[in-house]
């Protein structure tokens, strides 16, 4: 457990004061003036004509073919802008170029190492073009899918684009996740060919991403061939010299894109054809493949894009701070900014590398206006203090989003204050990998927010708190549902229609389950308090306890696993394991360090236990059902509650001398 919990600044009291007096905290004067929205026009154009609504934001782009109808809705499945044809990489770019804006720049790139690229419209596209005629020459077709493992790069958006343009779905794994974890997904998707890197940087020090690709590739039989961009070289290879590459199977991106390949044009898609699969934890140990199509989808995070950032892409600079392996950076690094137009920065690494400013000198760098970060950075930030913002120029910010769990008030404020100097609307956006783009969220010039609270729907979005029953909470706590169908909704769960209709659509009759408890205030404001289910949420990252112990209990010595998720100032939540070891299996914290670090190899670093508790037996109901409430009590230190369900009610006490005994290590 970090020892430093976060206190409250302590230079001068302001962001205690502003949290006592319980302010609410209007779109400033100075922002308002320049808004986008300054009025509820939006909220009244969209309640007035739902379809008429989503038909005007599809306008905005650019269609190959008009579609026939805005919407079918057949519960659970929807099919929206059906008959339209369009392309998602020719609305990205094509567009751009065509309107006269190819030389906008399209990405300011850093790396970590601090090496920098510029890229502009044009140029992204003549990667684009030349790269779809690369996976076309390995056989890619329209239908196919392409895997993609890679660092933050440049080229991770090229590979992105390309697939969408030849009109083939891309699986982006994150570059943190193991090779176990990557060959699942590469399975489950069969996918045809894997765009990859030798490496990426982080905190100075190499990701194997090659290795890591060289392990899962010996069971995945699908995989034809493998795009190696070289990003690290040499020092990708402990051994020395580059990374091995395996002959007929293996080749480098530079190779295959000198001399220049023929050029690819945008194929016409149909608006439901897929566009990309990107998988999550659930419940159970088996990620999701969600799966995202067309027009809906990029109707609605170019729309969420443009008035939830208040973007002006003539001049603002913005900055979305997520890795583009999760859904934030598909919706808002990749395909939103691009297809508005804007100019965005991307960053290869972590905030404290070389120094704990690194956020800022690139912010005075670019003269970054809009910056769109997880509440686990920002708090961070705070643990850090305000001198490393102060020692920055950050007058060029504008407008300040967060994304990825609930933002404490504390760290609301502090974002508000210390980093927006009191000029920048907060935006708290809450969706999900399953939503495709931001459904709750204030809209910057026309909502007064309350620290921690992500306020109401967006114009066009329908969400209602429910109780047990399924009626309508109208003030109080329960659960989050969607009420209607939205463009960017996920239309399933790759291969599994049944697993789609179930987890979302059968708890409560007609509505969307989004699987997070929430509340409503007073004033009909929303607040999120969180997943109700099994699933954790580590720095805004996804985690499936089941997963975790899956993990644990497919190691040799390990008889039985439950994983849950504890408070943790920093991370929203950590992973903690208690673990009880088969019959003469070492528990010392050695061996905790082992079933870490198996954990680490099954699924990634971002699902290591911060601790691990061996115990001899697990608490459980008469059922069988391990009663993680219990644990999660015990884990935080709680007071126990009821116990008399338990099979056995001493298993308790012992679990609690033992995490007495070992507190969580890091
Ligand atoms: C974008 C993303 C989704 C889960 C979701 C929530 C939590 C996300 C907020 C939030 C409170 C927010 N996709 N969550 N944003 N909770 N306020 N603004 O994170 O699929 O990876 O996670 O994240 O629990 O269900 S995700």
């Amino acid at each position: 457990m970090p020892d430093d919990p976060i206190g409250a600044p302590a230079e001068d009291g302001a962001i205690e004061e502003l949290l006592r007096e319980e302010r609410s905290f209007p779109p400033p004067e100075s922002f308002r003036s320049q808004a986008l929205v300054s009025d509820r026009h939006l909220y009244d154009e969209a309640d007035q004509d739902w379809e008429g609504f989503w038909a005007a934001q599809a306008a905005q782009l650019e269609w190959m073919e008009p579609w026939k109808s805005v919407c079918e809705w057949e519960l659970p499945f929807a099919k929206w802008f059906t008959g339209g044809k369009l392309n998602v990489s020719a609305n990205c770019l094509d567009r751009q170029v065509a309107a006269g804006i190819g030389k906008r720049v399209a990405y300011y790139w850093e790396g970590e190492p601090g090496d920098r690229r510029t890229i502009t419209y044009g140029e992204l596209l003549e990667e684009v073009e030349r790269f779809a005629g690369v996976l076309y020459s390995l056989g890619v077709r329209k239908g196919d899918r392409v895997a993609i493992y890679m660092p933050m790069i440049p080229e991770l958006p090229v590979a992105m684009l390309a697939c969408a343009r030849i009109g083939a779905a891309h699986s982006v794994v994150f570059g943190g996740f193991s090779a176990d974890a990557l060959s699942g997904r590469i399975n489950d998707a069969e996918a045809k060919v894997l765009v990859t890197a030798d490496g990426g940087w982080r905190r100075g020090a190499v990701v194997p991403l090659k290795a890591n690709v060289d392990l899962a590739l010996d069971q995945t039989p699908s995989i034809q061939h493998t795009v190696v961009v070289q990003r690290v070289g040499e020092k990708a290879n402990p051994g020395g010299g580059l990374v091995p590459m395996r002959e007929g199977r293996d080749h480098w991106y530079h190779d295959l894109m000198s001399p220049s390949p023929a050029r690819r044009g945008p194929e016409p898609m149909d608006s439901e054809d897929l566009l990309y699969l990107l998988y999550t934890s659930g419940t159970t140990a088996k990620p999701k493949g969600i799966m995202h199509t067309t027009g809906g989808y990029l109707t609605q995070v170019t729309y969420t894009h443009r008035y939830v950032f208040d973007l002006h892409p003539e001049t603002d600079v913005y900055w979305c701070a997520a890795d583009i392996g999760w859904v934030t950076g598909h919706s808002y690094i990749v395909y939103g900014p691009l297809a508005n137009g804007a100019t965005s920065v991307i960053y290869e690494g972590t905030p404290d590398y070389p120094d704990k400013d690194r956020w800022w000198e690139i912010v005075e760098r670019y003269k970054v206006s809009i910056l769109y970060a997880a509440p686990t950075a920002i708090r961070t930030f705070m643990k850090w203090g305000t001198s490393y913002p102060e020692g920055r120029d950050l007058s060029s910010l504008r407008l300040l989003g967060s994304v990825g769990e609930p933002i404490n008030p504390e760290a609301w404020v502090w974002y508000w204050q210390v980093i927006g100097g009191g000029r920048c609307p907060v935006v708290d956006t809450w969706w999900q990998t399953e939503t495709g783009g931001i459904m709750i969220s204030p809209l910057p010039g026309v909502t007064t927010c309350k620290p921690g609270s992500a306020t109401f729907p967006l114009p066009g979005m329908g969400a209602e708190v429910v109780d047990d029953q399924g009626k309508k909470v109208e003030r109080g706590g329960g659960y989050l549902t969607l009420t209607r169908p939205w463009p960017g909704m996920l239309r399933g769960i790759y291969g599994d229609p049944e697993r789609y209709r179930e987890t979302y659509w059968s708890r409560f009759p007609g509505r969307y389950f989004a699987g997070d408890g929430a509340k409503v205030d007073e004033d009909g404001y929303l607040w999120l308090l969180g997943r109700i289910d099994d699933v954790m949420n580590v720095s805004g990252h996804r985690v499936s306890t089941t997963e975790v112990e899956s993990a644990l209990v497919d190691h040799p010595s390990v008889a039985e696993a439950a994983v849950v998720g504890m408070n943790d100032p920093l991370t929203g939540q950590a992973v903690i394991a208690f673990v009880t070891p088969k019959a003469g299996a070492s528990r010392d914290s050695a061996h905790g360090e082992v079933l870490r670090q198996h954990v680490v190899e099954k699924i990634g670093p971002i699902a290591r236990p911060k601790a691990i508790i061996f115990t001899d037996d697990l608490p459980k109901t008469r059922s069988g059902k391990i009663m993680r409430r219990l644990l999660r009590d015990v884990a935080e230190g709680r007071h126990l509650g009821d116990t008399t369900t338990l099979a056995d009610p001493a298993v308790v006490e012992e679990i609690r001398e033992r995490a007495m005994q070992s507190p969580a290590e890091e």
